[in-house]
């Protein structure tokens, strides 16, 4: 039986420069969930619930501080989740016919809109 050797003998590691590979955290995006007079609130509170898996409680808290401040932070996320997200909203509350809007806002570094 013959044995197939590597040949790793003749590597010249001299003139290899070292590769220096740098992580770098993704960029994050806020959605911010804005006010209206329209949208019933349970609506609201069932969306924040079904499509960020917030709790009841939670979810109460967003809608409230929406309702008076104008708008309320629903999470931190990804592009790609956050994008999502925005777009379950708009085709949830589109489907209800209620007005309900939630936007992307940069959290950190990040160039896309
Ligand atoms: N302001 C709405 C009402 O009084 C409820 C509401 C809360 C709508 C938060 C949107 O993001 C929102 N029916």
């Amino acid at each position: 039986m013959s044995e197939e050797k590597l040949n790793t003998g003749s590597l010249d590691t001299d003139n290899l420069t070292e590769e220096k590979i740098q992580l770098k955290k993704p960029d994050m995006y806020r959605i911010v969930l804005l006010n209206d007079d329209y949208t019933p609130r349970d609506f609201v509170v069932w969306i924040i619930m079904r499509i960020f898996y917030k709790t009841e409680d939670e979810s109460s808290s967003i809608m409230l501080e929406a309702h008076k401040a104008g708008k309320s932070t629903i999470g931190v996320y990804t592009f790609d989740i956050a994008k999502t997200k925005v777009t379950q909203v708009e085709q949830l509350a589109e489907k209800y016919e209620h007005p309900l809007k939630c936007v992307l806002e940069v959290e950190s570094g990040g160039d896309k809109g």
